[in-house]
C-alpha cells in the first residue's frame, strides 16, 4: 500500500566534488530499480552540485536541517526558501544529533516542521528514545511527546507529505539495530498516534522509516514489518554498493 522510501543521511561527510561524483555512480547503480522512492541528503555545500548531478534521474534531493524563518540575521543558518529554490524535496528535521549536540527542542523542531510545509518541503521528522529511556521502560512515552509536540498545528492535508523516521538513539552509528519486532512495535505506536491526530486514512498514507545502523543484512527483515515503510540510512548510505543493496532489499 505504501511505496518504500529509502533516504541516505550523509551527515557531515563528502565534499561537494566527492558528492557529485558519488551520485553519478549511484544513478548508474540504481538505473533499473523501480518501486521504491530514493533520496540522498548531502551537507548544504553539496546540495547544488548534487542537484545538478541528479538531473533526469529518479533520485530525490534532501537536506539535513534548516532554519524556520524565510530570511534574516541568523548567521550560519539556511532557510526553507533557499532549499526550495535549489529544488530540495525532503528535509530531515529533529534528528537526534541535532537534539543532542545543538540543543534542538521539540518546540523548535515543531516550528521547523511547520515552516517546511509552508515552503512545500517534505519533512523527514526523526523521533526516538535514548538507551536510558528504553531501559527505564518509557520508550513510548518519550516518542509520544516528541510526536505530539513536533506535529502540533500540522494539518491533515500537510501530514500527507510527512515521513517519520523512528531512530532509537542507542542504535545510531553503533552497529546495534533494534530487533525488527521492537522497531515494529514503536512504529505501530507512532501510526496509532497519527490516527488520533489526522484520522486513519491519512495515518495509513504516512511513511514511517526505521533508522539506526540499517545495513544490507538487516533491511529485508525490517521492511517486512507492516508499519516499517523504509529506512533513514547513515553510514551505509556513504558507499554506492551498500546503499544500492539497501534500496534493492527494500522492494
Ligand atoms: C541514524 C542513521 C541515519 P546510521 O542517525 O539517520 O545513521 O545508519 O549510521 O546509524
Amino acid at each position: 500500500m505504501r511505496k518504500p522510501f529509502i533516504a541516505g543521511n550523509w551527515k557531515m561527510y563528502k565534499t561537494p566534488v566527492e558528492a557529485a561524483g558519488f551520485v553519478r555512480e549511484l544513478i548508474d547503480s540504481l538505473k533499473d530499480v523501480n518501486g521504491v522512492d530514493v533520496a540522498v541528503c548531502p551537507p548544504f555545500p553539496a546540495l547544488w552540485p548534487v542537484k545538478e548531478a541528479l538531473e533526469g534521474s529518479n533520485i530525490a534531493l534532501g537536506a539535513q536541517n534548516m532554519h524556520f524563518e524565510k530570511e534574516g540575521a541568523f548567521t550560519g543558518e539556511v532557510s526553507p526558501a533557499m532549499l526550495q529554490d535549489i529544488g530540495v524535496k525532503y528535509v530531515i528535521l529533529g534528528h537526534s544529533e541535532r537534539r543532542a549536540y545543538f540543543g534542538e527542542t521539540d518546540e523548535l523542531i515543531n516550528q521547523k516542521i511547520k515552516a517546511a510545509f509552508t515552503w512545500g518541503l517534505n519533512p523527514i521528522f526523526c523521533v526516538g528514545e535514548t538507551l536510558e529511556e528504553r531501559e527505564r521502560g518509557i520508550t513510548k512515552a518519550v516518542v509520544e511527546i516528541q510526536v505530539l509536540k513536533g506535529l502540533a498545528g500540522v494539518t491533515a492535508e500537510q501530514a500527507e507529505n510527512l515521513t517519520i523516521a523512528y531512530e532509537p538513539v542507542w542504535a545510531i552509528g553503533t552497529g546495534k539495530t533494534a530487533t525488527p519486532d521492537d522497531a515494529q512495535e514503536v512504529c505501530r505506536f507512532i501510526r496509532e498516534l497519527l490516527v488520533k491526530l489526522f484520522g486513519r486514512e491519512i495515518a495509513d498514507k504516512v511513511r514511517i522509516q526505521y533508522g539506526g545502523s540499517v545495513k544490507p543484512e538487516n533491511i529485508k527483515e525490517l521492511i517486512a514489518k507492516p508499519d516499517i515503510d523504509g529506512a533513514l540510512v547513515g553510514g551505509a548510505s556513504l558507499k554506492v554498493e551498500s546503499f544500492t543493496a539497501i534500496v534493492k532489499g527494500s522492494i
